[in-house]
Order: structure tokens, then C-alpha cells, then sequence
């Protein structure tokens, strides 16, 4: 008997616990405490809304969906600006813009499905930039998870290897810790893209949502009652505690930073050394060290530096400390390389330009990309897993009076008035026919005005233009970054035209990559972001085909035409010049003409004809 009662109890509390989990899987538990507000007109778009605000967000990008028609509107009504783009993956380039300009998250809110498909290339390209941006997607409804909803499917997984962190919201009341922790994630460590998902049944009102979804209309009986209750209590647990006070505050970002002794280390290595070199790369940019700070620090330690990136323009325009040309050559004769956020990938050749004799100090936030390749191509003596720029400013405190050997820096700048002296050489010489590509650059580095910000989309046009076309300030420069990806374009400059109104943003683009984003200058026009595009028209996908033709004897698939790109332009609504045809006005007149046409508030697009130049021949083309 009393074993019997034993296994009585035992089976009680086991039906009792499956009851209670049962109720709490229900959220019956959560709504005794917290109630739901039937009567309640708000909706959860206005939540994000207000933790975007409480973020510092001032503007996001979007392409309209239903899905997230309640974020756009309690946006609008929230004072933040809501750009609409004519692609989906503009929003997120111009949303990864605002974040390396302005230091703050970058947001674009897109709708389900294929809102959010079409916005894979460009997060990938800010995980690769190590871009701070927040994607938000809509998403079919929970409750219809499944159940074959317009435009449901698998988002999450789709964003697995390209974010940093990816959330489905489940209910009202996660929005607001759910985007909070989302932010700060995006900012710290690495920055890098997130993505949250909010589904229909958060971001509309209760009553809209209930009639949609709360109502079963199953045959009569049980069965109906049973699933009336269901999707009853369903929809009063998304909604159960929606609208109580939560602290929106950003929470804090943690960043890695090199010790004491790290930098000691460093300094003691800078002081003995005779040939150093510092190459600093786009993660140099970073918050929160503000880039002026940065510029100060790199001109009191006195280091030549190569920029490269988003680093592009942190000494200005024409600071001795800054060499251009020859890197390869430099890294040969260096004592001692500083990479400054500056990774051993492509871009140095996977670290084999690094000389063996050299010592190597890398310093990076994200330590597999601080040994990119070390096991094999080289070897750093000081591995420093930190900020850049704050290991830089501590570096210059501690090398307070230093000053670098004199005959090194001199030997530097000889070489980079060489090389610079037979690009000119190159520049005057005809092309085969219309302009000369780099005399068109030379004409255009010399009417740029201080403040000026240059964004690169294309091929070897734009590759010629970086060797060319100096930047004149920090953050003067926006280029893809490490995925070089071809589109950029037109949401880099919307992003910046909107972090820096007074600037003058030009995109360099070729005649192929425009392509991609030149419906862009519809948002351009309707947004009162009046840019200019200076097209590099050779009338061909060139930096493929220059290897293409050599290696394998065909031009298949790298021919273009010399469109009328001015006139597609004009079509838009804004204004297009061309240039570089016989009968053409004079260049310089053209470009005057297009900075005041865009002074004056009108988007430019001027098609610069152009002809064939060797200058980038062997340089990488894949
Ligand atoms: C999205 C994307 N597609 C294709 C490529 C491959 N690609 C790299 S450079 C290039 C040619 C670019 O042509 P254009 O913009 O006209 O510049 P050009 O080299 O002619 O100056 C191509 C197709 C890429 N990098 N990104
Ligand atoms: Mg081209």
C-alpha cells in the first residue's frame, strides 16, 4: 500500500510538472503576472523605433514590404529620417556607410523573403569591412510558421556564417532586449553585421493581429473550442507585457585593447629600430578613438605609414609621413612592419611581401585575422589581439620625443615623387581613344575641394583612381573592402551624403559596376542627396578582361557598349554631362559645371569617355 502511494505521488507530481511546463510553454504563467492590453492602438514597430532612437539612430534605409510597414511609420513619427532605396541590398550599403562614418550602428529594414534574400552580398560585404550594421526583417507571423505564409522562409540559417548574432523575436516584450543586445554585439569585439527578424504578429496591433490570427473557424464542437483557446492565449502571449518600461539605454561595447606592457614591448622595438613602416588598415577607423585623435597621434610618432581602406585620407591630403607607391619596395627594406588593423590576406599577398629579415608587430581586434596565413607566409614577433587606433595613441605617448631616422622617411618620399612624376609622364600621353583615364583622375585630383568624400565602385578605373586621386581627410575614402564587391556605389554615397550634407561626394565608378546601382539616382533625386558619379566609361568589364584576353584569348562576356549612362541620368531626374567624346565640351569645364550643379542641390552623372592605358597592367584581376 504505501509503495503504491509512493508511486501515486511520484505519477501526481510527474502529471503536475508536465501541467506546469506545459502552462509556461503557453506563457499561461508569464500572463498571471503580466497583463495584455486588448484596448491597447500600439504596436511593436514603435518599440523599435524607440530603442533605435535611444541608440543615437537619426536615419535608416528601406525598401517598403508589408511585413514592416509598423517600423517605418513609427519611425517617420519618431523624427527618425527612413530613406527608401530602389534595392534592397542599397539600404544595407548605405546603412554600412553610416556606420564607418559616423561611428554609430547602421540600420536597414527590409521585408520578408525576398527583402531579405536580396540583401545577402551586401552583408556579407560588411562582415568582411567588419561593418556595425543592423539588418531588420520582416517575417511571416509565428503562428503560421510552417504553413506555407507568403514569403516564410528560413532567414536565420540564411544569415549563419554572415552575422554575428541572429535573433527571431518571439513576442512584443523580447523586442526591445532583443535589439539592445543585438546593437551592442554588432559593436563590439570584431564589429560586424546582425540580423533580427521580426515576425508580423510583433509588429502589429493587437486588435489587427487577433482578428487575424486569433480566430478559428474549424467546424463546431470541441475541436473548434480547443483551437479557439489556442490561438486566443497565443496571441495573448505575444502581446502579454508588450508595453511596460524597459530600459532602451545602448548597453556597453566591449573592446579589446593591447596591455601596457604590449605597448612598451612595441615602443622599445620602434626606438631601435632604423627602417620602420607602419601599414594601417580600415579597422584603424574604429571607434572609439575619434580618427582626428588617431591623425594627432600617427604625425607625433612620425612612422611613414601606408594607408589602405577605410585608413585611406586619415593624414590628409599631402602629409610627408604618408608614402603612396612603392609598398613593395618599402616592406623589402623594413626593419620593422606595424600592421595597424592591416591583415595578411590578398592584399599583402597573403604576408609574403613581408621580408624575412623584418620584424613584425601585427595588432588587430579579431585574432583570426590578426595570424591570417602567419603559419605559413610569415611570422609576427608581437601578436596583439587589440584596437589599432588606441594601441596607436598609446605607442605615440609612450614615444614621446622620438623621432624617426631622417634618411629613411627622405628615401621614402623620393621614391613616391618618382613614381608620382612618371604618372604624370603616363597621364599625358594620348589614349587610343577619347580620354586618357589618368589624366581625367590628375584633372579631377586638382578641382576637388577639402571637403570631399570619395567613394570607389569598379574596376581598374577606380583602382587607377586610388593611386591617383588623393583623399583629402579621415574618412574621406569609402571603398568595399576585402569582398570587393562590384555595386556599392549608390548606397555608399547616399550613406554618406547623409552623414555629411556639406560634403562633396563623389563616386568613382566603372562603366560595368554602375550598372548595378544606377537606379539609385531616382533615390537621389527624391532624397535631396545631390551627388556626383564620375563614370570611367571604356565601354568594357576591363580589369576581367585585361587577363582574360591575355590568358585564355577571349573577351566573352567583358564587352560593353559606350552608353549614354548621362541620359539614363537625366531620365532620373538629375543631371548628366558627358565628356571625352570629339565634339565634348572641355573636361575641366564639365567637372566645374557638374560640382555646381550639385552645389546647387541636383544630383550629377557625368559618363567620362575613356580610353585603354597600360597603368594597371599585371596588377591582381580575378
Ligand atoms: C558583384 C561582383 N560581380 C563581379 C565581380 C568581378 N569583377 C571585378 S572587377 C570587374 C570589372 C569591373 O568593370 P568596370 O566597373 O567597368 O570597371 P573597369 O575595370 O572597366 O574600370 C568585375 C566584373 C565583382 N568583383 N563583384
Ligand atoms: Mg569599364
Amino acid at each position: 500500500m504505501d509503495a503504491l502511494g509512493g508511486f501515486a505521488c511520484a505519477c501526481a507530481g510527474l502529471v503536475l510538472l508536465l501541467l506546469l511546463a506545459a502552462a509556461h510553454r503557453l506563457g499561461l504563467l508569464y500572463q498571471l503576472r503580466h497583463k495584455v492590453d486588448p484596448k491597447s492602438s500600439r504596436h511593436g514597430g514603435e518599440l523599435v523605433a524607440e530603442v533605435l532612437r535611444a541608440h543615437g539612430v537619426r536615419c535608416l534605409f528601406a525598401l517598403a514590404g508589408g511585413h514592416v510597414s509598423p517600423v517605418l511609420v513609427a519611425c517617420e513619427k519618431l523624427g527618425l529620417r527612413v530613406v527608401d532605396t530602389r534595392h534592397e541590398a542599397t539600404a544595407v550599403f548605405a546603412a554600412d556607410a553610416v556606420a564607418r562614418l559616423s561611428g554609430r550602428i547602421g540600420v536597414a529594414v527590409v521585408t520578408a523573403g525576398p527583402g531579405v534574400t536580396n540583401t545577402v552580398t551586401a552583408v556579407k560585404n560588411a562582415q568582411m569591412a567588419e561593418s556595425p550594421v543592423l539588418l531588420l526583417g520582416g517575417a511571416a507571423a509565428t503562428l503560421q510558421r510552417g504553413r506555407g505564409a507568403l514569403q516564410e522562409i528560413d532567414q536565420l540559417s540564411l544569415f549563419k556564417t554572415l552575422c554575428k548574432r541572429r535573433t527571431s523575436v518571439r513576442a512584443v516584450r523580447d523586442i526591445v532586449p532583443a535589439l539592445r543586445q543585438a546593437i551592442a554585439t554588432a559593436q563590439s569585439g570584431t564589429p560586424g553585421p546582425v540580423f533580427v527578424e521580426l515576425p508580423l504578429d510583433v509588429l502589429y496591433p493587437f486588435h489587427v493581429v487577433e482578428k487575424e490570427l486569433g480566430q478559428a473557424t474549424s467546424p463546431g464542437g470541441l475541436r473548434r473550442s480547443l483551437v479557439h483557446w489556442y490561438l486566443r492565449n497565443y496571441v495573448h502571449n505575444l502581446f502579454a507585457g508588450a508595453w511596460e518600461p524597459r530600459d532602451m539605454t545602448p548597453l556597453p561595447v566591449q573592446v579589446p585593447l593591447a596591455t601596457a606592457e604590449q605597448v612598451q614591448q612595441v615602443a622599445e622595438l620602434v626606438s631601435r629600430a632604423s627602417k620602420p613602416l607602419v601599414l594601417l588598415g580600415s579597422q584603424a577607423t574604429l571607434p572609439p578613438t575619434p580618427v582626428e585623435e588617431l591623425r594627432a597621434a600617427l604625425e607625433a610618432l612620425g612612422l611613414p605609414c601606408y594607408l589602405g581602406g577605410m585608413a585611406r585620407g586619415l593624414l590628409g591630403k599631402a602629409s610627408a609621413l604618408h608614402v603612396r607607391q612603392n609598398r613593395r619596395d618599402a616592406l623589402r627594406q623594413a626593419d620593422l612592419v606595424i600592421l595597424a588593423g592591416t591583415v595578411c590576406d590578398f592584399r599583402l599577398s597573403y604576408g609574403r611581401v613581408l621580408s624575412r629579415r623584418s620584424t613584425v608587430v601585427a595588432v588587430n581586434r579579431d585574432r583570426a585575422q590578426l595570424l591570417r596565413n602567419s603559419d605559413v607566409f610569415w611570422k609576427p614577433r608581437l601578436a596583439v589581439q587589440g584596437d589599432a587606433a588606441s594601441f596607436l595613441v598609446k605607442l605615440s605617448q609612450s614615444l614621446c620625443g622620438y623621432s624617426c631616422p631622417r634618411e629613411w622617411l627622405e628615401g621614402l618620399q623620393e621614391g613616391d615623387r618618382r613614381k608620382e612624376a612618371a604618372n604624370r609622364e603616363k597621364a599625358a600621353e594620348p589614349a587610343s581613344a577619347h580620354l586618357n583615364p589618368l589624366a581625367l583622375l590628375h584633372r579631377l585630383d586638382a578641382l576637388l575641394p577639402d571637403d570631399c568624400l570619395l567613394v570607389a565602385d569598379g574596376g581598374d578605373f577606380v583602382a587607377t583612381a586610388a593611386y591617383v586621386v588623393r583623399p583629402r581627410a579621415p574618412l574621406g575614402w569609402l571603398d568595399p573592402g576585402a569582398f570587393g564587391t562590384l555595386g556599392v556605389g549608390g548606397g555608399f554615397a547616399l550613406g554618406a551624403k547623409l552623414c555629411r550634407p556639406e560634403a562633396e561626394v563623389w563616386i568613382l565608378y566603372g562603366d560595368g559596376s554602375l550598372g548595378y546601382s544606377v537606379m539609385e539616382f531616382d533615390t537621389f533625386v527624391r532624397h535631396k542627396t545631390p551627388v556626383i558619379a564620375l563614370v570611367g566609361n571604356d565601354a568594357c568589364w576591363s580589369q576581367i578582361s585585361r587577363e582574360q584576353v591575355a590568358l585564355l584569348g577571349s573577351n566573352v562576356a567583358c564587352g560593353l557598349e559606350y552608353t549614354d549612362y548621362h541620359a539614363v541620368a537625366e531620365g532620373l531626374g538629375a543631371k548628366g554631362f558627358v565628356v571625352g567624346s570629339d565634339a565634348g565640351e572641355g573636361l575641366d569645364a564639365v567637372l566645374r559645371a557638374a560640382q555646381a550643379t550639385c552645389h546647387q542641390g541636383r544630383p550629377v552623372l557625368v559618363n567620362a569617355l575613356i580610353g585603354k592605358s597600360d597603368f594597371r597592367q599585371g596588377s591582381i584581376s580575378v
